[in-house]
Formats: structure tokens, sequence, C-alpha cells
């Protein structure tokens, strides 16, 4: 299986003013796709980890060859997150939430506007490269946590289900240094449904517990019901 970049579900132009088109066109076409090629060049010679999904080679990053694993981390990682990143966003996000997703929210960070104001904050405190995220734990609560570089939430036990990318090259060329405006701007492009679809399937698989014991078969079906709720 060669790895390869998902195709937008909008066009470049889709999330102005909030996202500028020529950031989106950069980077889909040439950050998310360098981290898809370096992926597939790091694999080459290792056919045993070609069919694996990206999902289950970061599960598994511990038991890899040495000599690959800080690229399949960064690359994979890389692809990973882009890819969740994207269907994060839709021209008609923002707002917010409602339903099972609105009632976990308010029981975790007891209310929206809470959530709103921690998930920010972690956002513009963040150091240097990395993601913020609101993840589900073992126990079915939810959690803002940031990573650093590419990493993923897996690597602490939490399954993701919203992400934001506050690398520089996701702002820059708009915001210039001002990273905490577009922190402002992209709350209005959240794609509140794919959320709550990724929070359902959070909850089937009781967080990452179950979701890494089923990942070798159910992983396609996990996209595949990401894909369908995102495509309508
Ligand atoms: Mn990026």
């Amino acid at each position: 299986m060669t790895h390869e970049l998902p195709k937008l579900r909008y066009d470049f132009s889709a999330l102005e003013p909030h996202i500028d088109t020529r950031t989106m066109a950069i980077h889909h076409d040439k950050h998310h796709q360098a981290y898809v090629d370096n992926l597939n060049q790091t694999l080459e010679g290792y056919e045993d980890l070609q069919d694996k999904s990206t999902f289950e080679l970061l599960l598994e990053l511990e038991a890899l060859p040495e000599e690959i694993r800080s690229a399949v981390r960064n690359n994979g990682g890389g692809h990973f997150n882009h890819s969740m990143f994207w269907r994060c966003m839709s021209p008609k996000g923002g707002g917010q939430p409602g339903g099972g997703l609105a009632e976990a929210i308010q029981a975790s960070f007891g209310s929206f506007a809470g959530f709103k104001d921690e998930f920010s904050a972690a956002a513009s405190g963040l150091f240097g490269s990395g993601w913020v995220w609101l993840s589900m734990d073992g126990e079915g609560g939810l959690v803002v946590t940031t990573t650093p570089g590419h990493d993923v939430p897996f690597y602490k036990g939490l399954f993701p289900i919203l992400v934001l990318d506050v690398w520089e090259h996701a702002y820059y060329l708009k915001y210039e240094n001002r990273r905490a405006d577009y922190i402002v701007a992209w709350w209005d492009v959240v794609n509140w449904d794919h959320v709550a679809g990724n929070f359902s399937t959070a909850k089937l698989n009781l967080g990452l517990g179950k979701a890494a014991e089923w990942a070798k078969t159910t992983w396609q079906r996990i996209e595949d019901s990401w894909a369908k709720l995102t495509d309508s």
C-alpha cells in the first residue's frame, strides 16, 4: 500500500477569509504532500510494514525498526494529523456542537465557553511547532492536550476527536506572528458535524482502548464512516 495525499473536500478558497487560499494550497499540496512522500520513501524496503495504515504504524511505533522509527513518527504523524485537520474544518463550520458532544463538553469543561478558553489558551501557549487536541480518555471524559512536532495523542492513550495545527506554516502568510488571531478565526470554520462523528466513534471504542485492539480490522471502517460524515 502506498500512502496517498487525501483530496480536500472543499476548495482552497472555501475557508476565506478565516484561512486564506494561498496558505491552504501550500499547506495541503506542499507540506502535507511532503510528509506522504517521505513516509513512502521511509517504508521502501520494509515490505511487512507497507500494508499497515498510518494509524497502525503510529500505534506500534515502539515495535518498528529503530532506524526508521523517528522518520515514521514525524512523517506518519504529519500525514495522520493533517488528514484529520482538513476534515475538522468546513466552509459551513463554526458555531457550537449539539447533542451528546455538547453534553460531554459541558460535563468535562463546565460549559462550551470554558472548553473554548482552555483549548485556545493551550494553542496560544504551545511553544514552537505542534498540535492542539480535544480527545476522549479511557473513561469517556474529554481532555485538551498539546503535542510537539507531529506527535499524536495515542501515545498518551487518548483518542482524538478535534485537532488544530499551530505550526507557523498553518497561519504565517496571513497572520504572520499573530497566532492568537489565527486561533480566533479558526473557530469559525470548525466542522462540528465531523467532530460529533469522531466523538461517536471514540465512544464506541471506549476511547483508544478498543480502537487499538481493533486497529487492524476496523480502522478502514472507522475511516469510511468519517468520510461519509464529511461527504454529505
Ligand atoms: Mn501543518
